[in-house]
C-alpha cells in the first residue's frame, strides 16, 4: 500500500503552549440517557460513577456518567427544554440522533487554555466559569469545532467529588465485570465535510498547537478503495488524538458521505477505547450483544506473512474478527463495532496496542471493504 510520510510530532519544541492532562470526558447528547447507561453498563462493561436529575435539582436534563479506568462518557437527554442549554439539547438530538456534543479536555489551567485558543482564533462557546461545591471547584471553558461539537477545557485539580459539582455519587447499574473491558480513551475521530479535513487539520495546528502525526490516508489510497482522506492531530505528548476524515471522490459513495447524511453535518465518527486484553474484552462485550464488524477468513489467511507474531494466535483474530497492524514501533490489535444507533452514524473501536502509535493502516482496505459491506446492507451505495 502506498503512504505519504509526515513529520513526527516537533518533540523538540521548548514550551507546550496548550498543555493538557488528557481527555476529561466524551459527552453525549441522546433520547433517552436512562438507556444508554444501561447499555454502556450492561453491554461495554462501563461503571455508573455520578449523576444529575429532577432528584438532585435539575429539573431540565438528565445526565449519567460512567466511567471505565480514565475513560469518562457522560450520557445527557433532555426532560423539558426550558433554558437554551435544554433547547440545544432537544434540537441536537432532533438533526443528529445520539452523538458526542462535546470532547471535553482535561487541563491545567482553562482560563490559559481558553486565552490561548481564543488568541489563536477559537469561536467561544463558553466563556471561562467555576463551579463549586463541597468537594471543591472547577474551572470550565468551551469552544467550538467542526460541527456543532465543542471543546469544553477542564481544570478539575484538588477537584474530589464524582464528576462536577451539580451531580452526586451513583451506584452502578450492574455490577461490572470482574475485569476491564478497556481502561481509556485513544483517540477520537471527526468526520468533516468535503474538502474541509486540511481547515479542521490547520484549526487544530493553530488553536491548540497540535501537530501532525505521521500516519495519514492521502489521495492515492483514498481513490483506490477507502474513500476518505484522513489526518491525525496530537497534543506533544500525544495524550490527546484526533483523526480527521473528510470523504472522497471515489467509485463508490464514501462512508464519511453516508455520516454526513445521517448525522447531517461534520461531528465525531467513532471513539477508540485501550485494552491490555482484546480477546477478553471482545468475547465479553460479543456476549452481551455488541455487533462488531465482519473479517472475511481470508483476511487471516495471509495475515501471519507480513504481521508476524502477535500475543494472540491468528486462529482466535480469525475466531473473534480482530484486526492486526504492524509498523517499525510495533503492532496494534483493533476492532470495529457496527454503530451503536440506528443512524450510520456514531461507532466505536477497541485497541490493544504493543508500542505501534499508528491507526491500523495495513488494516485500511480490509476494513474499509467491511464498513462498504455494511453500507450496502443498509442500501446506502
Ligand atoms: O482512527 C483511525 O484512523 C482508524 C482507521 O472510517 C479508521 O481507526 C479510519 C476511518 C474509518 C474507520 C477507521
Ligand atoms: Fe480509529
Amino acid at each position: 500500500m502506498t503512504q505519504t510520510t509526515q513529520h513526527t510530532p516537533d518533540t523538540a519544541r521548548q514550551a507546550d503552549p496548550f498543555p493538557v492532562k488528557g481527555m476529561d470526558a466524551v459527552v453525549f447528547a441522546v433520547g433517552n440517557a436512562k438507556q444508554a447507561a444501561h447499555y454502556y453498563s450492561t453491554a461495554f462493561g462501563m461503571k455508573l460513577v455520578a449523576y444529575s436529575g429532577p432528584e438532585n435539582g435539575s429539573r431540565e436534563t438528565a445526565s449519567y456518567v460512567l466511567e471505565n479506568g480514565s475513560a469518562r462518557f457522560v450520557f445527557t437527554s433532555v426532560i423539558k427544554p426550558a433554558t437554551d442549554w435544554g433547547r440545544f439539547l432537544a434540537e441536537h438530538v432532533a438533526a443528529h440522533g445520539d452523538g458526542v456534543i462535546d470532547l471535553a479536555i482535561e487541563v491545567p489551567d482553562a482560563r490559559a487554555a481558553y486565552a490561548y485558543a481564543i488568541e489563536h482564533g477559537a469561536r467561544s462557546v463558553a466563556e471561562p466559569y467555576e463551579l463549586k461545591d463541597e468537594h471543591g471547584t472547577v474551572v470550565l471553558a468551551a469552544i467550538a469545532t467542526y460541527g456543532e461539537t465543542r471543546h469544553t477545557l477542564v481544570e478539575r485539580s484538588g477537584y474530589d467529588g464524582p464528576y462536577l459539582p451539580g451531580y452526586v455519587a451513583a451506584k452502578p447499574i450492574v455490577e461490572p465485570p470482574a475485569e476491564r473491558t478497556f481502561q481509556a480513551v485513544d483517540h477520537c475521530v471527526g468526520n468533516v465535510e468535503l474538502g474541509r479535513m486540511n481547515e479542521w487539520v490547520g484549526f487544530y495546528n493553530k488553536v491548540m498547537g497540535f501537530t501532525n502525526m505521521k500516519e495519514f490516508v492521502g489521495d492515492d489510497i483514498a481513490t483506490e478503495y477507502s474513500a476518505l482522506m484522513s489526518k491525525v492531530v496530537a497534543d506533544g505528548t500525544l495524550k490527546v488524538k484526533f483523526p480527521i476524515n473528510e470523504p472522497a471522490v471515489a467509485k463508490k459513495k464514501s462512508q464519511i458521505d453516508e455520516y454526513l447524511e445521517f448525522y447531517g453535518g461534520a461531528g465525531v465518527q467513532h471513539i477508540a477505547l485501550n485494552t491490555n486484553d482484546i480477546v477478553r474484552t471482545v468475547r465479553t462485550m460479543r456476549a452481551a450483544g455488541v455487533e462488531f464488524l465482519d473479517t472475511p477468513g481470508s483476511y487471516y489467511d495471509t495475515l501471519g506473512e507480513w504481521v508476524g507474531d502477535t500475543r494472540v494466535p491468528v486462529d482466535t483474530l480469525r475466531e473473534l474478527k480482530i484486526l492486526a497492524d504492524r509498523d517499525e514501533d510495533g503492532y496494534l490489535l483493533q476492532i470495529f463495532t457496527k454503530p451503536v444507533q440506528d443512524r450510520p452514524t456514531v461507532f466505536f473501536e477497541i485497541i490493544e496496542r504493543h508500542g505501534s502509535m499508528g491507526f491500523g493502516k495495513g488494516n485500511f482496505k480490509a476494513l474499509f471493504e467491511a464498513i462498504e459491506r455494511e453500507q450496502e446492507r443498509r442500501g446506502n451505495l
